[in-house]
């Protein structure tokens, strides 16, 4: 163990010490199990055994996949016309709900599973991430998963990357030649760190995403020191064609980027970082060390991105906690992602106040520091922000007038704050007064009943949210050395007489089968079910994949990719559920849901479909429609007047069975959702609700898939059963990787590099020079 990897367990150590306890973490919770987890799966058919927690069994490209599912021992690693470099299948980093039942996924840090410790370079050298991570990755592939409760089955998007090249050289730093940077075209065009957002007609928009390379390249090696850079190319996932087109650049390159959608359609995108190690721009001075201050708005329509101005620039953190409010607004939620190796901003101090964008003025207006008067005030890093179940202010209306927001573990505050995590949780909530002036405030909740880092959040159809995955402590400052939280939680929101969301409570619900830290992912199923996945950890130390040193009381951590997925059911599929015939659209702003259970039905909940990465999902929301009128077979409920509530795009609509009464008063967690089905809101001026089946765009089906595996057998609130596994031969086409790498000669002028720079390159020179001489003396 080197001395870098002793100091990192050291750190690891000091923070498991500060406590399975720790700050404001609560007592664990004997209250467990509720809901029931069904068995793990994974596309290359490998059978998960419950004793050992292992995956075996499974094939993939014609080979025998191990338990990380990676086929060859990796000894041949070069990315460069080598098909090995995509030997793992890919896990769920970022995962969408389709509204043709599909979920479309895609994979992080694809390629860094090759540097484990026997890979070599061409010298005969071995790999690390600093050293050789701008040559050894590659572009992630993405994935479509069909029926993922009954009878898991996948097929490939065409191009399974994504499609999108990375050419522009603007943001090089002036090395001279040989110390130039060296960019690879199998490389440059990552989907990871992009963002997404389902568009109005289902398909999904991905913005930005990574361009690896070596800056400066060492000299003599094909080693360099390794930068990722946030690209401007943007790609539509085309539903009905399974095909990636490519749509127009933003006009900043933007690594961990936030979207939302806009009222009136377009797509609201902020934050993000261009280059993530060095973040200096010779040709832009001003914009260095920090964020993209700038925002960009989006039109489908003639598809441009625009810049909003001076008025629309704030500095915000990664992959900023950002939504959309009643009121037509965009909301940050004083939450994001601080901390990445060097790239610490220089004016993070400013995350800490929550604000609020206009898209008619097109400015910011700051709205406070969340949680002042709670143990905790001011930014939260790597948590959640859930948008909790949007409320009318009375039965019988469809005006919103708060938003409330659920965030809980993560770090405290930007840098050099905290890297330990929380247990504490907190609600925000913005209203809104009848002359459009917005307040924010603070509620605590009850804590988890564990520290938590990088949990992410499914709100439930109940009105409940379900936290999954996560560290002890942050993988970004210590990867490999976090001790996974295999305990889930859900929050069980309490409101007050008037309705709003006063406080909470966590309580634990068991145990999923797989560690998943970051890069964990999951979402909500139409069944009301959430499908868990993802799992693409740094690689330990910044060095080489090795899983983490088992500690008393405190298991060491799976370093490998996970690319299976595992499904959770909420306590409701143990109850008696509400059952939907039909939805159908209505005049006036009325929709008619035909049901048997009319009687129970208090109201009717819109999810917009799930489309999630590090956390964030900028445009989840959960609409509650009151109950207008009923009849023996139908319940009619009011649809929002205003996009502002729902705007256009595939929801999961939910009938409600409450216990009766005033559907604004329904308590979360004491009502029982039926099974969703899939519409679209449409409409720009007055939004309707139309069945799934009566879009033109989607194309139930639309593809056969190329391999199926048995589903997990179903249970019901009982055990998990084995997975039948029936593995298909590999019909994965060859890699379509470039052999060539593309060397920049771009000068540009001289910028100092910063001293930690300075001192991490220093450190992997001197590595790379001490394993060139221990060579040379072998
Ligand atoms: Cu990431």
């Amino acid at each position: 163990m080197g001395r870098t990897a002793r100091s990192m367990v050291v750190v690891a150590i000091v923070g498991a010490g500060l406590g399975a306890g720790g700050i404001g973490a609560g007592a664990v919770r004997a209250d467990v199990p509720i809901g029931t987890y069904l068995t793990p799966f994974r596309e290359d058919g490998a059978t998960f055994d419950p004793s050992t927690g292992a995956f075996a069994g499974g094939h993939y490209l014609g080979q025998s996949t191990d338990a990380n599912g990676c086929v060859s021992d990796g000894s041949s690693i070069s990315p460069a016309g080598n098909p090995d470099a995509y030997r793992c299948l890919p896990a769920g980093a970022t995962m969408v709900q389709l509204a043709d039942g599909r979920v479309l996924y895609w994979n992080a840090l694809e390629g860094t599973e090759n540097l484990s410790a026997d890979a070599r370079d061409k010298d005969g050298l071995p790999v690390s991430a600093v050293p050789d991570g701008g040559r050894i990755t590659v572009n992630d592939e993405s994935r479509l998963l069909s029926d993922p409760t009954v009878a898991p089955a996948w097929s490939v998007p065409t191009p399974r990357d994504g499609g999108a090249h990375h050419t522009s050289t603007d943001e090089d730093l002036p090395l001279p030649a040989p110390l130039a940077a060296t960019h690879y075209a199998y490389n440059n065009g990552s989907l990871f760190c992009a963002d997404q957002v389902l568009l109005a007609n289902g398909d999904v928009l991905t913005s930005g995403g990574t361009d690896y390379y070596s800056e400066p390249s060492f000299p003599g090696t094909d080693k360099g020191f390794i930068e990722l850079e946030g690209i401007r190319e943007v790609r539509i996932f085309d539903v009905a064609k399974n095909a990636w087109v490519q749509a127009k650049p933003m006009n900043h390159g933007r690594w961990y980027p936030s979207l939302v959608t806009l009222p009136d359609g377009r797509i609201f995108v902020a934050s993000g970082v261009t280059k993530l190690i060095k973040p200096m721009y010779p040709s832009h001075v001003a914009d260095s060390g920090t964020n993209v201050r700038q925002t960009e708005v989006y039109d489908p329509g003639d598809n441009t991105w625009t810049d909003t101005g001076t008025a629309g620039e704030r500095s915000l953190p990664l992959f900023p906690r950002l939504h959309l409010l009643p009121d037509g607004h965009v909301y940050y939620d004083a939450a994001g992602q601080d901390y990445n190796p060097q790239g610490q901003a220089y004016d993070e101090a400013t995350w800490n106040v929550a604000g609020s964008w206009d898209p008619s003025t097109r400015a910011w207006t700051d709205l406070g520091i969340p949680g002042v008067g709670t143990p905790f005030p001011g930014f939260r890093g790597s948590t959640f922000s859930a948008a909790l179940e949007l409320r009318p202010a009375t039965a019988t209306v469809t005006t919103y007038p708060a938003a409330s927001f659920l965030t809980a573990g993560g770090v405290l505050l930007p840098t050099p704050g905290s890297y330990v995590p929380v247990a504490d949780s907190r609600i925000s909530t913005v209203t809104t007064d009848d002359k459009g002036a917005e307040t924010l405030s603070t509620v605590g909740t009850g804590d988890l009943a564990r520290r938590r880092w990088y949990s992410t959040a499914v709100p439930l159809p109940d009105g409940t949210v379900f936290a999954v995955s996560g560290a002890d402590v942050d993988e970004v400052v210590t990867p490999g050395y976090e001790s996974p939280i295999r305990a889930d939680e859900l929050f069980v929101p309490s409101v007050d007489s008037q309705g709003r969301y006063s406080g909470g409570t966590w309580r634990d619900v068991g145990e999923q089968a797989r560690s998943r830290t970051y890069h964990n992912n999951a979402v909500l199923l139409p069944d009301g079910s959430v499908l868990i996945g993802g799992h693409a950890p740094i690689p330990s130390g910044y060095h080489q994949t090795q899983d983490g040193p088992d500690l008393p009381g405190r298991p060491g951590t799976n370093n490998h990719h996970d690319p299976s997925f595992q499904i959770w059911r909420p306590p409701y599929f143990d109850a008696a559920r509400p059952v939907v015939q039909g939805v159908s659209s209505a005049p006036a702003g009325r929709l008619v849901i035909q049901t048997p259970d009319a009687a129970h039905i208090t109201g009717v909940v819109l999810v917009r479909n799930t489309a999630q990465t590090h956390l964030v999902d900028g445009d989840n929301r959960t609409v509650k429609l009151p109950v207008l009128a009923r009849s023996s077979g139908t319940v009619t409920v009011a649809v929002p007047t205003s996009t502002n509530v729902v705007p256009n795009g595939p929801y999961l609509l939910f009938a409600i069975g409450g216990a009766g009464g005033d559907p604004a008063r329904d308590i979360p967690g004491q009502v029982v959702p039926s099974i969703g089905r899939q519409v679209f809101v449409e409409g720009t001026d007055v939004p309707h609700v139309i069945p799934a089946s009566s879009h033109g765009n989607q194309t139930l089906a639309a593809v056969a898939p190329t391999r199926a595996v048995a589903g997990p057998e179903r249970t019901r609130g009982g055990r998990e059963a084995p997975v039948a596994a029936t593995p298909a031969a590999a019909t994965i086409p060859a890699t379509e990787l470039r052999a060539e790498p593309v060397r920049s000669s771009r000068r540009v002028p001289t910028t100092p590099v910063s001293a930690g720079v300075a001192a991490v390159l220093l450190l992997a020179v001197t590595a790379t020079r001490r394993e060139l001489l221990a060579r040379r003396r072998r």
